[in-house]
């Protein structure tokens, strides 16, 4: 088995932390997208969306999509369990997920990607061609932001984002935030206190380094 990962990209980082939370060894390559690395035909042969990350497994199955990745390796190591243990938090912890990359992630990939000279053309990660539209990256910004009013309502009620246990969520929603630091230059306002209060317990985990 192998993942396919870059260091600088945000989606393997959501891989990482979750094998790192796992505890489990998975060899990795980087893949260099400044190059263009992931576009080549020896790529495409493992992921034709070329996009990172990617798991090529010894049978020769590849499966790219974080989300799907972070789902196989739950079901090979169920401890500790980062995408809820019974039918209902399993659900929540989709339900959130989903809230989380919709309406966080994807809101900062439009903010930047619209707007960065890196990506003319390429406004959508993948092998089309896509251009970029500059009104999409204010309202990339400005969804982020509501996203970030949001987030903070709700960890006024929940320890973590879905559950009252850290979960598969967490790194989605600390991806994010460290994501749009770094591409779009917003971080969460002084007085989200309740992001404040989570995102420091979640710095204190060692998965943050992966
Ligand atoms: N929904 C995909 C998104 C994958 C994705 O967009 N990966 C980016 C890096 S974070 C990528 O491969 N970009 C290549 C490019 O921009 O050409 C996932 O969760 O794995």
């Amino acid at each position: 088995m192998l993942l396919y990962t870059c260091r600088t990209a945000p989606s393997p980082r959501r891989v990482r932390m979750f094998i790192s939370e796992k505890g489990i060894d998975v060899p990795m390559q980087e893949v260099d997208l400044r190059s263009g690395e992931h576009f080549s035909a020896d790529y495409r042969r493992r992921n034709p969306h070329a996009t990172v990350p990617v798991l090529d497994l010894d049978d020769g199955t590849c499966i790219s999509e974080s989300d799907a990745i972070c789902t196989y390796f739950e079901a090979l190591y169920p401890d500790p369990p980062l995408m809820g243990s019974d039918p209902k938090s399993r659900a929540r912890v989709r339900m959130w997920d989903r809230r989380v990359e919709f309406d966080g992630y994807q809101a900062v990939a439009e903010g930047f990607r619209n707007r960065a000279p890196a990506f003319r053309d390429r406004a959508v990660p993948g092998r089309h061609k896509v251009p970029q539209i500059e009104a999409l990256a204010e309202r990339g910004a400005q969804r982020y932001r509501d996203f970030l009013e949001d987030l903070d309502g709700r960890l006024g009620q929940s320890e973590y984002v879905a559950l009252d246990t850290f979960s598969v969520t967490d790194i989605t929603a600390f991806v994010t935030i460290e994501f749009a630091r770094r591409a779009l230059k917003i971080g969460p306002e002084p007085d989200q206190e309740n992001i404040a209060r989570w995102h420091a317990a979640l710095s204190r985990r060692p998965t943050v380094e992966a």
